[in-house]
């Protein structure tokens, strides 16, 4: 197989786009259907102040690299969730995004979920026993919230996540298989700022996961190839590996999958109802002030009181 452009040998193969280039060429690829990602979804301006939500892995770092390629302003959040008593995956992963940051002389925020929540992330899903298997739902909530506070606090024009075009025709997929319509309206490459809420965008959503590994690897990201343990056995993957086998046999299904939801949804041609879209009735917490749905305490703000009472009731 040789690369398109120049005829040497090819490192990658995208049978989706009828397109196999070699290593250099694949490096500029990226950066460019990225920009054209980042311009056809009016994500953000060359001007803007971007915040890079960065887990370590290779998504996330490789979104960094490719936006300060790309020559935006670009700054990275790193919230230590303690998955696993900090010391092997958690660990891990602060240690790459450090590293990048400073071979690349970039700013790095870091949000140590205990000091902030009270509990590490499995910590707190036992202790309010939100988390009956997995702490996901705990962890995604700290998530969003701290994400949210870090992207205000800094001004920063739009908050930047790195999920890719599997991560969001799995997820696609799920809400088509639920019928969830208020998430439908929801999901997309780019979701409006509201008042309390910042701007979020993933630039990387038309990309596939194989792509953004051998982007990291061919820019040699040193990135943390272990997915959080508690991501095993999740329907999410289970719905990935379907969608896998659905790509292999017809390649570019997972592409027209969500293109096709967003071009329908666009066009309105896919009339979500009214209902479904995001809530406009939103009060200032109590606590925080970031939105709620309900007046009085945001769920974050319950969650992290809640971890403090059992904490004192535990050890009186
Ligand atoms: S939600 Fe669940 Fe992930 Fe949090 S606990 Fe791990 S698997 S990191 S995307
Ligand atoms: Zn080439
Ligand atoms: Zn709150």
């Amino acid at each position: 197989m040789k690369c398109r452009k120049c005829g040497a040998a090819a490192a990658i193969n995208m049978r989706h786009h009828r397109l196999a280039l070699c290593g250099n060429h694949f490096l500029e690829w990226v950066p460019e259907q990225t920009q054209r990602a980042i311009e056809r979804y009016r994500m953000f301006a060359p001007t803007d102040r971007v915040l890079v939500a960065v887990s370590g892995g290779k998504d996330s770092l490789g979104l960094w690299d490719v936006l300060v390629r790309l020559g935006y302003s670009a700054e990275g959040v790193y919230i230590g969730l303690v998955i696993d008593g900090g010391v092997g995956y958690s660990n891990q992963s602060l240690v790459r995004c450090r590293a990048f940051a400073q071979a690349h002389d970039l700013t790095l925020y870091t949000v140590d979920v205990p000091a902030e929540l009270g509990a590490g992330i499995p910590e707190a899903a036992r202790l309010t026993h939100r988390g009956q298997q997995k702490p996901c739902s705990v962890c995604g909530l700290a998530k969003r919230h701290i994400m949210n506070r870090v992207a205000l606090e800094g001004a920063f024009d739009v908050l930047a996540t790195g999920h890719n075009l599997d991560d969001e025709v799995a997820v696609l997929f799920g809400n088509t298989l639920a019928w969830a319509t208020g998430y439908l309206a929801r999901q997309g490459p780019a979701l409006e700022a509201r008042p309390g809420f910042a701007r979020k965008v993933k630039p990387f959503c038309r990309l596939q996961e194989r792509e953004t590994a051998a982007y990291a690897l061919l820019r040699r990201i040193d990135y943390v190839y272990d997915e959080c343990p508690h991501a095993e056995g999740s329907t999410n993957l289970v719905h990935k590996d379907l969608l896998n086998r659905l790509e292999a046999e017809r390649p570019g299904a997972k592409l027209s999958f969500y293109l096709s939801f967003l071009r329908a949804r666009e066009s309105g041609t896919l009339a979500l109802p009214e209902a479904a879209q995001p809530n406009s009735e939103l009060h200032a917490c109590t606590t925080c002030g970031q939105p709620t749905s309900a007046p009085g305490e945001c769920t974050y703000c319950r969650t992290k009181r809640r971890v403090s009472e059992k904490k004192q009731a535990a050890s009186s």
